[in-house]
């Protein structure tokens, strides 16, 4: 019998049937990949995507000219944060005057391809203007919470979460704030910055952001745990947490990390890895960084902080997940092999139901509700309904290779990629539909980026 084939036995024949129907079975349920299959998304961002997150990176102004640079951004990622370019010094560094060209050249790339923005940071101790730097008391105050106001008006409709204040809390084990010139204004400033950011633009999500914040039995991490807790409890406007776990200079990856995660998303705040890099990139730690986000329904996604290690502020570490020619190392193996094996909030259900507010809109004055319609095999249809505007736009990203391929009760432009859609009410009423063919990714679903009325 060696070397022909055998003829189907009726066990053989079985067997063969109950391996294919438990492979159905596993594809339906959607939480196993199997090697080598075709299905399993080939980039970090695709990838989150499909589980419901994002997977962004640090992106300096300076290197958008070099090509090999922009060619992973816009391959791999569909999240970006200004690394130094929306600090206060970089935005006013005069009072009273304000330049936004390198900010608004990183906006505009990530925008334009669909990445979301993070806004990095509206008030901070550290890189103030030499004229922050000299002020105190109420003069403080108000400098800080007018820089605040003007910035994320000035973005308001781009952002879709602001870090509003980052790093106050010190190291060690106090527990206590930091002093700082904004600190010495009075114990409130934090508070008084969340309130201003969420007036000046009410869509964005609003964050407090700090670093050695990761392992759970840290007195800097319970300090700002309890702050969280306590501006939940009085109603002041916070979103979420970013940890920004710098897994470089000294600092390790804790195994409760997931602890604390999920600790602070139980106070009903999102969480988000913010500026993560880890000192030589092993594998098996940014593996787990991935396997803890993807475990905590409210972790949102995960920054790196950086492209390539030669792009790092912390070079000599190797920290990053491409080498400085730009070549994939382990570590970015570990990492997308940690998102498609895991789970989204609901990563098979096509279309996603009970979801009638899309989050999180990031644009003006209306808002724009997507509720799944009638879906087939290769394709599946969602509606779109406005309220609090009767002439609107609302801005559409979809996730390649998923293609929208007709709409209707609107007038749609596209950005060049054709990823994204800007559908403008057309007289017709306030619900917009579209078709969308999943070009083989059954599983991302379109995501509504802003609502703006006029
Ligand atoms: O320090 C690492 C990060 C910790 N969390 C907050 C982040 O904002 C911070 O990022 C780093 C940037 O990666 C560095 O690139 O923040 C540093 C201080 O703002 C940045 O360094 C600055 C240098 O201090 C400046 O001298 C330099 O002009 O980078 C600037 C632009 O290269």
């Amino acid at each position: 019998m060696k070397g022909s084939p055998r003829p189907p036995t009726g066990s053989r024949r079985l067997r063969v049937a109950l391996v294919l129907s438990a492979v159905g079975m596993l594809a339906m349920a959607g939480a196993v990949v199997l090697p080598g299959d075709a299905s399993a998304a080939s980039t970090l961002g695709a990838s989150a995507a499909e589980r419901g997150r994002y997977f962004g990176t640090a992106v300096a102004a300076g290197r958008l000219n070099d090509s090999a640079y922009t060619t992973i951004l816009n391959r791999e990622f569909n999240q970006v944060t200004a690394e130094n370019e929306m600090k206060i010094d970089a935005l006013q560094p005069q009072q009273g005057q304000f330049t936004y060209g390198n900010a608004d050249r990183i906006v505009q790339h990530a925008r334009a391809r669909g990445m979301q923005v993070r806004g990095h940071t509206l008030a901070w101790h550290s890189q103030q203007p030499g004229w922050m730097q000299n002020m105190s008391g109420t003069a403080l105050r108000n400098a800080m919470l007018n820089h605040v106001t003007q910035v994320a008006t000035h973005f308001r409709g781009q952002i879709a979460w602001w870090d509003v204040v980052n790093e106050a809390f010190q190291d060690g084990s106090s527990g206590a704030r930091r002093d700082s010139n904004l600190q010495r204004t009075g114990n409130d400033w934090i508070e008084a910055a969340f309130r201003a950011a969420r007036q000046a633009d009410p869509n964005a999500q609003l964050c407090y952001n700090d670093y050695n914040t990761d392992n759970w039995n840290d007195a800097k991490t319970q300090a700002v745990y309890r702050m969280v807790q306590d501006f939940k409890n009085r109603g002041v406007p916070i979103d979420c947490v970013g940890l920004q776990s710098h897994f470089t200079g000294g600092s390790n990856y804790p195994s409760n990390y997931r602890t604390t995660l999920s600790s602070f998303a139980a106070l009903g705040v999102d969480v988000h890895i913010t500026e993560l890099d880890i000192r030589n990139a092993p594998t098996d730690a940014y593996r787990n960084v991935v396997n803890d986000c993807l475990a905590v329904a409210r972790c949102k996604g995960i920054t790196v902080w950086g492209i390539r290690d030669s792009d790092s502020w912390r070079s000599g570490e190797s920290p990053l997940l491409f080498n400085g020619s730009g070549q994939k190392k382990p570590a970015y193996d570990a990492v997308l092999t940690a998102l498609n094996s895991g789970t989204g909030p609901n990563p098979t259900t096509p279309p996603p139901t009970g979801n009638p507010t899309t989050p999180p809109p990031t644009g003006g004055q209306c808002t724009a509700t997507m509720t799944p319609g009638q879906s087939w095999g290769d394709r599946y249809n969602t509606s779109v309904t406005v309220s609090g505007a009767t002439t609107w736009s609302v801005v559409v990203a979809i996730t390649p290779p998923q293609k929208i391929s007709a709409t209707w009760s609107g007038s749609p432009t596209w950005d060049s990629s054709g990823n994204v859609m800007t559908m403008r009410s057309d007289g017709s009423g306030n619900t917009f539909g579209f078709t969308t063919m999943t070009n083989g990714n059954s599983t991302a679903r379109p995501q509504i980026r802003s609502c703006t009325s006029g």
